[in-house]
């Protein structure tokens, strides 16, 4: 026992600071049941300290061949312990922001095996969920029995099962549940009608003319008429096509976008607007994953997929921890090809910190009250080839494409694989305020029928395939809402 120390005390007793209930020499006597001793200074440090017995466990733990444990000791312990704290706060908040968001729809991992059943089960449920919404704004007439209605207007609710752009109009092939019928569009109707990627459920108004109907007006399940933008107190900031473990990968650039979400940019104005941040989306191709495309492994700086996302994950991991990040997958990422995409496998869920959260392709979520459709954005591939209006430069206008035809992959066998599950979990059943999507590498914002329509660029320099395609990235451009207005910010200029 070490007596001088003692002494100490009980001189100094009455000055001693009790917090909880335990002064220095009950300190001190804790110490010596365990088998250690203590200098009065290290007593009287952790006598201050606001919970005592769990420092003193704490310091036995780490001091097992101590002679006499010292001020030092117990000041280099009460930094451990507040730095789990602080650990523990962090992942706090993370959890409390998690109860803000709200996962309306994620499918995960239906498992198909693509036969025959499958796909016709997979087409009755788009069909029913389709001709739902048209059936509310038509009058619907089945087309096994158009015959009866000769000379009147008819209304007929079907899938687009063939278009062909004929010399002086288009021949649409309209099928539903009973039967097949041919659909001829003029004028104005074909201008729509060359529009048609195949595939959409649609509604055709017109006369019986022989056995085919002469199109008056071709109905899309669209989404109501609404010009409201919401306005919310908070910013949101959307990217996508991150591609980490790529040699295109623009790593300085990176470096500036995160330096403003941190408020560290030069200019104050702009980290006012990062201090609003609270959600960070990332719409998919999070990494470039391996074995994509032939000969990939040239492109890449990391061949193996666990160091890509290790990589990610200490990317996302600069970012200051307030900021709730949210990962869907795309056509780079260790899952599925086939949409619905499930979230990422635990296995790789783990590698990110806790403000991370892993969610599917396509994923609904609500953010304080703001309903978010994620969706990567493959089928806009699809559209950009098949209407020559919309180009990659406008990927916000082949977004409307997909809310008209309330279908985020219309075109099956397009360049977008579906999984035929039971049910098409790809239709647009709730209107969202934001679409967000990535995939094509460019920029664009609209607003569409109530809803903002996001595509948020890249991280990825042009690749070399890109550039044979003559497909011109727009790197770096980030997507931020806040207010009622989503705003772009360009850190591709350094
Ligand atoms: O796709 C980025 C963009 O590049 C997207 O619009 C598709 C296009 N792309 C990329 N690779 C191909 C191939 N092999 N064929 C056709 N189009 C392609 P990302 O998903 O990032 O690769
Ligand atoms: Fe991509
Ligand atoms: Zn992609």
């Amino acid at each position: 026992m070490n007596l001088k120390a003692l002494d100490l005390f009980s001189m100094n007793e009455g000055l001693q600071k009790v917090v909880k209930g335990i002064d220095a020499i009950t300190v001190a006597k804790k110490f010596l049941v365990r088998g250690f001793n203590v200098s009065p200074e290290a007593a009287r440090l952790v006598s201050s300290f606001q919970d005592p017995e769990l420092l003193i466990s704490e310091i036995c733990k780490i001091s097992k061949n101590k002679f006499i444990i010292c001020e030092e000791d117990v000041i280099t312990v009460i930094k451990n312990l507040e730095k789990k704290v602080s650990q523990r706060l962090e992942s706090k908040v993370a959890e409390l922001k998690e109860e803000k968001i709200r996962i309306l729809k994620d499918v995960n991992n239906s498992v198909v095996e693509g036969t025959i059943e499958d796909f016709v089960a997979y087409f009755n449920s788009r069909f029913e969920k389709l001709s739902g919404i048209l059936r509310g704004r038509v009058q619907q007439t089945r087309i096994k029995d158009i015959g009866r209605f000769r000379g009147e207007t008819i209304n007929v609710v079907g899938v687009v099962s063939n278009v062909f752009n004929r010399k002086d109009n288009v021949l649409i092939e309209l099928e539903d549940q009973t039967g097949v019928v041919n659909c001829i569009a003029m004028g104005k109707a074909a201008e729509v009608a060359k529009e048609l990627l195949g595939d959409e459920v649609i509604a055709v108004t017109g006369t019986l003319k022989g056995s085919s109907i002469i199109v008056d007006r071709i109905v899309f399940p669209d989404c109501p008429i609404n010009g409201e933008k919401k306005s919310i107190d908070f910013g949101i900031v959307f990217i996508s096509d991150t591609h980490f473990g790529s040699k295109g990968f623009l790593k300085e650039k990176w470096k500036n976008f995160v330096d403003w979400l941190n408020m560290e940019s030069k200019n104050e104005e702009m980290n006012k607007i990062a201090e609003k941040v609270k959600y960070l989306i990332v719409a998919g191709d999070i990494v470039d994953g391996v074995g994509i495309y032939p000969e990939q492994e040239k492109e890449l700086v990391l061949i193996d997929i666990y160091e890509q996302y290790e990589l990610a994950a200490s990317h996302f991991d600069e970012i200051r921890k307030d900021i709730q990040i949210i990962i869907s997958p795309g056509n780079h990422d260790a899952v599925r090809q086939a949409e619905p995409q499930p979230s990422l496998p635990k296995e790789i869920s783990k590698i990110f910190s806790g403000n991370v959260k892993s969610v599917g392709n396509p994923s609904l979520l609500e953010l304080e009250g703001l309903k978010i459709l994620i969706y990567h954005g493959r089928s806009l591939d699809d559209i950009v080839t098949k209407i020559p209006r919309i180009s990659y430069e406008n990927p916000h206008k082949a977004m409307e494409e997909l809310l008209k035809r309330r279908h985020l992959s219309p075109l099956y066998g397009g360049k977008s694989p579906i999984a035929p599950a039971k049910e098409d979990h790809l239709v647009i059943e709730e209107i969202p305020d934001v679409l967000h999507s990535g995939h094509v590498h460019t920029y664009g914002v609209g607003f569409y029928r109530g809803v903002f329509l996001v595509n948020s660029s890249t991280w990825q320099a042009q690749t070399g395939f890109q550039k044979k395609i003559n497909l011109n990235p727009m790197p770096c451009n980030v997507a931020v809402y806040f207010g009622d207005g989503i705003y772009r910010i360009n850190f591709n200029g350094g």
